[in-house]
């Protein structure tokens, strides 16, 4: 029998979700649940992986130890997020390799904010603030999103975003207290990185084909729009202590609304960019199949020493 096939499991699996409960790896579980999990889980380890990319090009030209320390520690630590959400995707079945490939051919997706070009140092601040800022805002609801394993990598995960996105300020801080020439530079870094970084949060809610579902199945807890306006309200007053400005021309307080309005992220270029055409998609592609390529003969040596150890516990060696 199908599994979608089992009323009774079905009705339970409901209950679970909407009693704001955990689904568990053993759990029944609807096929096309399990099919979106591994879809957007993929698709965030990815991101984590492929997110090493652009702050890794300024590891050997960081201007000071300190800051190479503290850059080293981060793009590493995007590393260890990858690896949680490839174990929770593994819990429903997925297998890491078959997923790496699926990446690497261009059969799943990472997110778009990565296909763009770090040109200054500014940019690694400015991503750990703004774009660490709404990978936050994103994930830090996906602590109660209903399936167990994503929602628990989310916990750990979301505590070093925020350590990121610190280290982000400050070192913006740092450059703005600085010479005229940094101050530009954080501007001008700022200027490119405003409007990407709102394309992160996905299409807007009328375009957006998952989000109705994943939010009946309490994978996704707030709809794209819900959290970007969320990171506008958030970032205003934090550039307004950094002393920078969005390069948004309709971004105003509406006291009414008690919300910021703002201007509309241009949504044809996030599916240009999702579809392969950003700046930077070939480069980064490019960059993963080669690193995986160099890294078979490690996955072979892993792998002939476990066979090892495992004939040697039954004294076959
Ligand atoms: N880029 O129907 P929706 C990070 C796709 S981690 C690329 O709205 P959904 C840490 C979407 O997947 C950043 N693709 O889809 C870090 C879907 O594809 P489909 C990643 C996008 O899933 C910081 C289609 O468009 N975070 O930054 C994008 O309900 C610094 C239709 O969209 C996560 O992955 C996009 N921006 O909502 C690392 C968080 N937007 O159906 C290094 C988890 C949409 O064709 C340095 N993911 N698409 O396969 C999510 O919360 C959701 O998947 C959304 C999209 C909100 C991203």
């Amino acid at each position: 029998m199908l599994e979608t096939e089992s009323p009774e499991l079905e009705a339970e699996f409901t209950a679970t979700v909407t009693a704001d409960g955990r689904i568990e790896p053993r759990d029944w579980m609807p096929d096309a649940y399990r099919a979106t999990l591994i879809r957007q889980i993929a698709q965030h380890a990815h991101s984590e992986i492929i997110g090493m990319q652009p702050e890794g090009n300024w590891i050997s030209r960081a201007p000071s130890l300190r800051r190479k320390a503290i850059l080293l520690a981060k793009v590493q630590d995007e590393a260890g997020h990858g690896l949680y959400l490839y174990a929770a995707a593994a819990t429903l079945g997925a297998d890491r390799t078959d997923l790496t490939e699926k990446l690497i051919s261009g059969r799943q997706k990472y997110s778009s904010i990565f296909n763009y070009p770090t040109l200054t140092f500014a940019d690694v601040g400015v991503i750990g603030w703004l774009v660490d800022g709404a990978a936050i805002c994103n994930q830090v609801p996906l602590c109660r999103t209903s399936y167990g394993p994503y929602a628990r990598a989310m916990i750990r995960v979301c505590k070093e975003e925020s350590f990121h996105q610190r280290q982000g300020y400050e070192l913006l801080m740092t450059m703005m207290r600085g010479s005229d020439n940094q101050r530009r530079m954080v501007q001008e870094s700022v200027d490119r990185w405003w409007w990407p970084s709102l394309m992160m949060f996905g299409p807007p809610d009328d375009s957006s084909p998952n989000t109705e579902r994943s939010m009946a199945w309490r994978i996704k807890r707030h709809t794209n729009d819900e959290l970007r306006q969320k990171f506008v309200d958030m970032s205003v007053p934090q550039a307004e202590a950094l002393g920078v400005t969005f390069p948004d021309p309709e971004l105003r307080w509406n006291e009414e609304r008690g919300q910021h309005d703002f201007g509309t992220p241009d949504f044809a270029e996030l599916m240009r960019v999702v579809k392969g055409n950003g700046p930077c998609n070939a480069e980064r592609i490019e960059h993963r199949r080669r690193a995986h390529e160099d890294g078979d003969w490690v996955r072979e040596a892993a792998a002939a020493y476990a066979a090892k150890r495992a004939a040697r516990a039954k004294g076959v060696a």
